[in-house]
């Protein structure tokens, strides 16, 4: 295990925990008082598909896979008040920020939670079961308020996802940037170099750009194999956007 001395971690306020009214509770939680956790950057997402995909990808193919997605886009917890499907996202910073944080959300089951860790966040949870077309019990979705990064490698890898670099401040900025020398543009899931009918640019020369990203975006321009999924970078900058154009 690494040893995290002092570190950054994605925290998500899910819909559930909107619906619920738990934001404030949640975030007096983490707070510096309580927490001796500082705010990096926080925004309110409407979580478009590619994100929800992206950001949960470690649990493609497992059964609850399509309904955490549904539950991460606020389809579930707000199925008739589009206006109201968003989650809050955070990055928090402080001395072992991911281990801090994870205890005090607790396990990832809410009935376990309650049992192991009466008191902590998701000991306000749900556990809804889940069944297959024939109406089988297939297996719980836990509905657990908030996401919490489970280790340095993930929380880099979530950060990225979720937030460009021009969203935290450069001087607490934790991962590395480079300045981008291309236009990248996007329509209909297809990302191109050169404009079409409509596309959108995502990155013009001169923008700040993960340096990962920067490198995935030359793998893909190049023909190359991909460090990860060019999807992961797309992702971020169709946030808040999806009406205008998926
Ligand atoms: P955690 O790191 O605590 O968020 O837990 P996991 O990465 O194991 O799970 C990711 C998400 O999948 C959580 F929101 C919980 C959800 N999940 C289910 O809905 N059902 C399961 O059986 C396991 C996980």
């Amino acid at each position: 295990m690494t040893t995290q001395i002092y570190g950054s971690s994605l925290v998500l306020i899910k819909p559930d925990a909107l619906k619920n009214s738990l934001t404030g509770y949640i975030l007096s939680q983490f707070s510096h008082f309580h927490a001796g956790l500082r705010f990096a950057a926080l925004k309110v997402v409407s979580v478009n598909q590619t994100l929800a995909e992206e950001h949960y990808a470690e649990h493609k193919g497992k059964f609850f896979y399509p309904s955490l997605l549904q539950y991460i886009r606020g389809f579930l917890h707000f199925p008739d008040d589009p206006g109201k499907r968003r989650v809050i996202a955070i990055i928090y910073q402080g001395p072992n920020a991911i281990r801090t944080i994870r205890t005090i959300c607790g396990p990832t089951n809410p009935h376990e939670a309650r049992q192991k860790n009466p008191g902590c966040i998701r000991a306000l949870g749900t556990v809804v079961p889940l069944h297959d077309d024939n109406g089988k019990f297939i297996g719980n979705r836990t509905d657990n308020l908030v996401h919490a990064s489970a280790n340095p490698e993930d929380a880099e890898r979530e950060i990225k996802l979720w937030f460009i670099p021009t969203d935290i401040p450069p001087i607490i900025r934790s991962f590395p940037t480079g300045i981008s020398e291309d236009y990248y543009y996007y329509k209909d899931s297809v990302i191109t170099t050169i404009p079409k009918r409509d596309s959108f640019c995502f990155i013009s020369p001169g923008d700040i750009v993960w340096k990962s990203d920067l490198r995935v975006l030359k793998q893909f321009k190049e023909g190359k194999k991909l460090d990860y999924s060019v999807n992961a970078v797309l992702a971020k900058y169709l946030i808040n956007r999806e009406n205008e154009i998926i």
